[in-house]
């Protein structure tokens, strides 16, 4: 019952994730960067949210955009400077906000010191910083599979072996084995705790621990390979709990895991409050939704009836100790009207029910920059507008199998993660306002439509809808901490749930389909509180109408 649960301020706030290269300009390089972040910050001072976690700015060849770190303790050059962070945490921290950093310790850059040692010879001190194998018949040693497409091994001549890497080939797995490497990483943690950061968000933290046979798998999913041969290997527990036990404890921080490869019959084990491992997760079941054999290029059918049976599931598994974020978008996904929602006839309509969803299941909603203007995918009509590793790699592999760029366009459309990189709309000005150079990737044609300029200028905009919604749920805890429960209703496009406690009960009615429906509810004791449309009628819920009732 929810009276159990531990009450803390990182389930009471708001995370809202900037992809620091896309989100303002400040030098016009085309890049965003540091000072860029810090002109906005009274922009996210007002949106309401509370806890800004940027993706990596570190030293990186940008392989990866920045997933692939040559120096944990630097900034990379085209982001600003160490006094450049030292000016953001400190414009935040006057805000009454915080700041998480995204640490990515499976891997690291083939171009970090260590790696370059690393590869120089077979008795090398920082050889078994990384994890090297002998091939197989002339091959590679085992048959996994890149997260990003082709072998997970690449072959170095110098010593005439091959190294894992899990995702790109210039992003090298790390060997957790090796105490010398968990101590670096406890180090960087203290490094960036001790400048005053709120914490941390953990890259694919369940792949740290490797099962050490490196057996080959007939599995044929990438979703399969990933949950039962990458992640929650035999010491991830222990790996985590050693950061834990040595850095992490000792300050007042969140830590967030994503979790490729958590499944609810292990979430708990990484989040329970009594694992003196990690905060709460990102668990990726309603991401990975429809990625089929080959992974996200290879589509499978899906729909809402598995978002919800996997937002429930998940409730369950985490009981009154565990704990997740909910978001629906990230740097890595779709945009959110997009995929879930609606972004032609209804694209606002569509944009504030999904986030009343973020806001009002139980979790730390995270909100991903752009959401709040509505911002959509984006439609390139050439390979060569594109430039996440990830969708070249995937053609690159598909073309061997004889794919053309026109079959693969309208994949990379719907599932590609430029989708979200293009950079943020901040008004109807050149490129949106985002740099007075030219962008690393091109903006969104739709920025006069959709931009922050015009949402400020909307009472009604998606903007201020979230910034309603967000005080609503600061005000009203019984959102944070209360029980949850579906009211099943004969409609399958409706999605409704109450939450609860003691003190206050909500009704939550969504209807997630373009036409009306019908629903059955006696809302005599409730008043009607949030709501997207205005037509309120006590049977009927029109296409994408969200509303929010409290009992009187
Ligand atoms: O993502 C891990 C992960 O699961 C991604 O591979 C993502 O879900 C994938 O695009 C789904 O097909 C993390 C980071 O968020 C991602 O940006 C990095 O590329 C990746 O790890 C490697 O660091």
């Amino acid at each position: 019952m929810s009276e159990n649960i531990k009450r803390i301020w990182w389930k009471e706030e708001v995370i809202y994730q900037i992809y620091p290269k896309s989100f303002k300009d400040s030098d016009g390089d085309g890049i965003g960067d540091l000072p860029g972040i810090i002109s906005k910050l009274d922009y996210l001072k007002d949106l309401g949210v509370d806890i800004i976690w940027l993706s990596p700015i570190y030293a990186s060849p940008n392989d990866d955009n920045g997933y692939d770190i040559s120096d944990y303790r630097a900034i990379h050059p085209d982001y600003g400077t160490m006094e450049d962070f030292d000016r953001l945490l400190a414009g935040l921290h006057a805000r009454g906000m915080k700041l998480i950093m995204d640490l990515v310790v499976n891997h690291t850059s083939d171009e970090h010191e260590w790696f370059e040692e690393s590869k120089k010879s077979k008795d090398n001190p920082y050889r078994d910083y990384y994890i090297w194998k002998k091939g197989v018949n002339g091959g590679p040693p085992n048959n996994w599979k890149s997260f990003f497409g082709g072998s997970a091994w690449k072959y170095d001549a110098t010593t005439d072996e091959y190294f894992l890497h899990l995702f790109t080939q210039k992003q090298a797995d790390l060997n957790w084995e090796n105490p010398a490497v968990r101590e670096n990483i406890c180090d960087t943690l203290r490094f960036w705790l001790d400048k005053g950061i709120n914490g941390f968000r953990m890259d694919v933290i369940p792949l740290i621990s490797k099962r050490l046979d490196f057996a080959s798998t007939d599995l044929e999913y990438l979703n399969d390979v990933i949950a039962q041969v990458y992640s929650n290997g035999p010491k991830v527990h222990e790996y985590i709990n050693e950061m834990y036990e040595k850095a992490l404890k000792d300050y007042d921080i969140m830590t967030v895991g994503e979790g490729p490869g958590i499944s609810t019959d292990v979430g708990l084990k990484y989040v329970g409050e009594d694992r003196r491992e990690l905060n709460m997760i990102f668990h990726l079941d309603h991401m990975f939704l429809g990625h089929g054999q080959k992974g996200k290029f290879d589509p499978e059918e899906y729909g809402w009836a598995d978002i919800k049976r996997i937002f429930k599931d998940w409730y369950e598994a985490m009981e009154d100790s565990g704990w997740v974020s909910i978001f629906l978008d990230n740097h890595d996904f779709p945009r959110l009207v997009s995929r879930f929602g609606n972004d032609k006839e209804y694209r606002v309509e569509s944009a504030k029910l999904l986030s009343l969803m973020v806001f009002t299941l139980r979790g730390t909603p995270c909100v991903y920059q752009g959401s709040e203007l509505g911002m959509s995918n984006v439609h390139f009509d050439s390979l060569e507008d594109y430039r996440d590793v990830e969708t070249l790699n995937y053609f690159n592999e598909f073309s061997k199998e004889g794919m053309t760029e026109e079959d693969f366009l309208p994949l990379v459309h719907e599932h590609g993660r430029d989708n979200v990189r293009t950079p943020m709309q901040w008004d109807s000005s050149k490129n949106a306002g985002f740099t007075e150079g030219t962008p690393w990737i091109a903006v969104n044609p739709n920025y006069k439509e959709i931009n922050a300029e015009k949402v400020l200028a909307d009472p009604e905009s998606i903007y201020f809808w979230y910034q309603k919604i967000m005080t609503y749920r600061k005000e009203n805890k019984t959102l944070v901490y209360g029980d949850w429960n579906v009211v099943e209703q004969k409609s399958k496009d409706i999605y409704v749930y109450e939450r609860f406690d003691e003190d206050n009960h909500f009704y939550i009615l969504l209807n997630h389909s373009n036409s009306t429906q019908k629903f059955e509810l006696d809302l005599s004791t409730h008043n009607l509180e949030l709501h997207n449309i205005d037509n309120e009628t006590l049977t009927i819920l029109q296409p994408w109408e969200a509303r929010l009732y409290k009992r009187k």
